[in-house]
């Protein structure tokens, strides 16, 4: 006969069944941990920026623009813990593809490069894409197919080109001849720039070009063109369109040695805004430069990480830019970052 169990026990059962079913209730309704408030590494297994190792292949230093990217990626990594492999290429592409080429082999997360010239990453590009390594253009583009890289951080030069032909022809009122001191024989900002600004020149045919020739970014050679220019041509000139401010600092010597007075015999528009220009603008040498942000440090890290995580990013995310005169000069220079 089935021992009848005491009474009591199928009490106990019962609130032990209760008990056991509340516990289980309560586990359901415990909402499940918000990802979104860990520390990344543990949602998912996402990377955080201390776990990035990035490659970064720099042009060089030609310029103070170059010179402020450089630190600006420089510091941006130390801040956020990044491990970061530099190289200087030192003006040459031979050596951006040795670099490149060296991050594939140390397996880097993501690979960071501001291409010297348009053309010629094809191969090296496909071999990145092939070990399954992100490439992001800071700075400057490559002239590839866009499932060669992830994303571009960087100017729009052609309206930088543009911005500053309207203010040239403002300038000379609309008519006089120029000349132009030009960016890296096929580097995107020399062929953009060239190109915006001839897109407004060309609504005014008393504007004439006298010459076009590139100063390679630099100080030295935008002086020793634009001697040149002034032994050929001397006070036709009216007006000196630079494709960056180095350059045009230089101009601005070669001028001063011909016996002209930069900035009012010769009207100079130029293209960066590092601080040399706005001090030029002040001593009364420069009339207009165009801002070219070279801030692009924390936007790449922040770009690189997103990318490593799996997050879609926009393919190309362009600066944010002005155009500086000298009336506010002085008063923007000590706020002036590079
Ligand atoms: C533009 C950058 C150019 C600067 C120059 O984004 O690539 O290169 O205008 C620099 O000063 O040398």
């Amino acid at each position: 006969m089935k021992k009848s169990l005491p009474q009591n026990i199928w009490t106990i059962l019962l609130t032990l069944a209760v008990l056991l079913s509340l516990a289980a209730c309560e586990n359901r309704g415990t909402p499940a941990p918000d990802i979104s408030t860990l520390p990344s590494d543990q949602s998912q297994g996402k990377k955080t920026y201390g776990d990035l190792v990035v490659g970064f292949s720099q042009i060089g230093a030609e310029s103070e623009w170059r010179t402020g990217n450089t630190r600006s990626i420089q510091q941006a990594a130390e801040n956020l813990g990044i491990e970061l492999i530099f190289d200087d290429a030192q003006q040459k592409p031979e050596n951006q593809i040795k670099a490149i080429r060296t991050f594939i082999a140390q397996r880097v997360d993501v690979i960071g490069v501001s291409p010297l010239v348009e053309t010629g990453w094809e191969s090296v590009f496909q071999e990145a894409k092939d070990a399954g390594i992100p490439i992001i253009l800071v700075d400057r583009r490559a002239d590839v197919s866009e499932d060669l890289f992830t994303a571009h951080l960087g100017s729009d030069f052609v309206e930088e080109g543009r911005r500053a032909a309207s203010v040239m022809v403002d300038l000379l009122d609309g008519k006089g001849n120029i000349v132009e001191l030009a960016g890296t024989p096929d580097s995107a900002p020399a062929n953009d720039r060239f190109k915006g600004f001839r897109e407004v020149v060309a609504g005014y045919p008393e504007i004439q070009f006298l010459a076009s020739e590139s100063g390679d970014f630099t100080r030295a050679k935008g002086k020793e063109v634009m001697a040149g220019f002034l032994l050929a041509y001397g006070d036709q000139i009216d007006g000196l369109y630079s494709h960056n401010d180095d350059m045009a600092i230089g101009a601005i010597r070669a001028i001063e040695e011909y016996g002209l007075k930069p900035g009012q015999d010769i009207k100079i528009v130029s293209i960066d805004a590092i601080r040399d220009a706005f001090q030029a603008m002040i001593d009364g040498k420069l009339n207009a430069t165009v801002e070219c942000n070279p801030l692009l440090g924390m936007p790449f890290f922040d770009l690189a990480l997103k990318v490593v995580n799996g997050e879609s990013v926009p393919k190309w995310i362009p600066s944010q830019e002005s155009v500086y005169f000298p009336d506010n000069a002085a008063i923007m220079l000590p706020s002036r970052q590079y």
